[in-house]
């Protein structure tokens, strides 16, 4: 078999760089280990950029995303119960959407008329420091051969891509977090109109949501903490000690939906591009959630690789593939910086002592107190220009 592109992932990156490169009339085939359920059963981010929102209307995806999907003006960042509103549209006139990742993902799967090959097993990326790159597989209990011209990493932080690259070709930059989040969904009204982004000396909690009848719940917990170990009912007692008293009062609890802890690192890759393997998304870089990027990054990365692509493989110029891994390390080192820089203001850290958390008070105090720290935050959370 032969095609322009394999993708390895149908993750939303894979399904989005799958969906630009078809819509261009670029043959793409996805290649994703797992069944479009379990890929659906994960439940992960909550928060769409302009410009994701943007990238799903250009991939002729977005009519479900604007009928169901809520945009927000702003959110509310509360530091031991003091509490305080960002708005994004009066700060610099932008909103975001919130729109499940399940959502984004199956409105991809739908609109995806090319081949993907679920539960794909024993990828292997071959030859792709050469112009005749090729990936095998196998399925059913046969090997399978595709022969392309680039293969596109979409495969998440623990895929086969990334571990394909010799390690002396590649510089890794990581900081693991001494936490996770445990995360709950449940089918009751949100406890608020927005996000509200919570630092409590027991930890952080975040409120989120998914629609007007489902939410999204997470506290931050001990690293090596087990989900077994946590009940619905000491979930919702550890998020109320964390909200100021006003909103744990109002907070409709129910029985969890989903109930995961997700680990918290950052991590960076470099280079982007081996030859004619080219990463993008979780497997070239990984952002604690606070900042809501990781999906977002994924996107632009895909956006641009995907022009990259597109014109590499319709024009044949190589423009687009040259400068794509430094172009979009750019805006992937400024997404972690962000994401870095929210998730030490609102955690807890107990290492860092009680100067530790003067400091972060002393941050909080300082973003109530300026217009222009204010129009920072807004501008980082709400998106960088793509
Ligand atoms: P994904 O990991 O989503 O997709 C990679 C795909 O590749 C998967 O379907 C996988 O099955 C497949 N794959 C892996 N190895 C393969 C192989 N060898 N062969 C074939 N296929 C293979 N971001 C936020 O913004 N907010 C959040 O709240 C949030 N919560 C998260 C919680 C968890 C537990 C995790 C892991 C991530 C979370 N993220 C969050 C980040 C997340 O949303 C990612 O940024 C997003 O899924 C990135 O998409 P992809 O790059 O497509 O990677
Ligand atoms: C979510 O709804 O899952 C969500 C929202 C905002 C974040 C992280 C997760 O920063």
């Amino acid at each position: 078999m032969r095609t322009n592109v394999v993708i390895i992932g149908a993750g939303p990156a894979g399904l989005m760089l799958g969906r630009l490169l078809e819509l261009a009339g670029v043959d793409a085939i996805i290649l994703e280990r797992r069944s479009p359920d379990y890929v659906l059963g994960r439940i992960r981010a909550g928060v769409l950029e302009q410009g994701t929102v943007d990238l799903m209307e250009r991939a002729e995806a977005g009519t479900r995303m604007h009928a169901e999907g809520l945009v927000h003006r702003g959110i509310e960042l509360s530091f031991d119960g003091d509490r305080h509103r960002l708005d994004f549209s009066d700060l610099i006139d932008r909103t975001v959407m919130v729109y499940g990742q399940t959502e984004v993902t199956r409105d991809l799967i739908e609109a995806r008329q090319s081949s993907t090959v679920y539960e794909a097993e024993e990828v292997e990326l071959h030859d792709f420091d050469t112009a005749h790159p090729r990936v095998t597989y196998r399925q059913a209990g046969k090997t399978h051969r595709i022969d392309c011209d680039y293969i596109a990493g979409c495969d998440g932080f623990h895929g086969i891509s990334r571990q394909s690259v010799p390690t002396t070709a590649l510089t890794t930059y990581e900081r693991t977090y001494p936490f996770g989040w445990l995360g709950i969904l449940v089918d009751q009204p949100p406890v608020a109109d927005e996000l509200i982004y919570a630092h409590h000396a027991r930890g952080f909690a975040l409120c989120s949501q998914r629609s007007h009848t489902r939410s999204r719940y997470y506290v931050q917990v001990a690293a090596d903490e087990k989900v077994e170990a946590w009940s619905d009912a000491r979930f919702w007692d550890e998020l109320r000690l964390r909200l100021n008293p006003e909103t744990a009062e109002a907070l409709k609890t129910g029985p969890a939906l989903e109930k995961s802890i997700a680990p918290l690192r950052s991590f960076v890759a470099e280079p982007l591009r081996f030859g004619r393997l080219f990463l993008a998304g979780d497997a070239a870089h990984i952002v604690p959630p606070t900042g809501a990027k990781g999906l977002n990054l994924a996107m632009s990365d895909v956006a641009a690789l995907a022009d990259a692509l597109i014109e590499a493989t319709l024009e044949k110029s190589s423009a687009g593939i040259d400068a794509y891994s430094a172009k979009v390390l750019q805006r992937i080192w400024k997404a972690e910086r962000f994401s870095w820089w929210m998730t030490s203001l609102l955690h807890t850290f107990p290492e860092t002592g009680p100067f530790g958390r003067r400091i972060q008070r002393a941050d909080f105090d300082y973003l109530r107190s300026s217009h222009a720290a204010q129009q920072s935050l807004a501008e980082n959370y709400t998106g960088l220009p793509w």
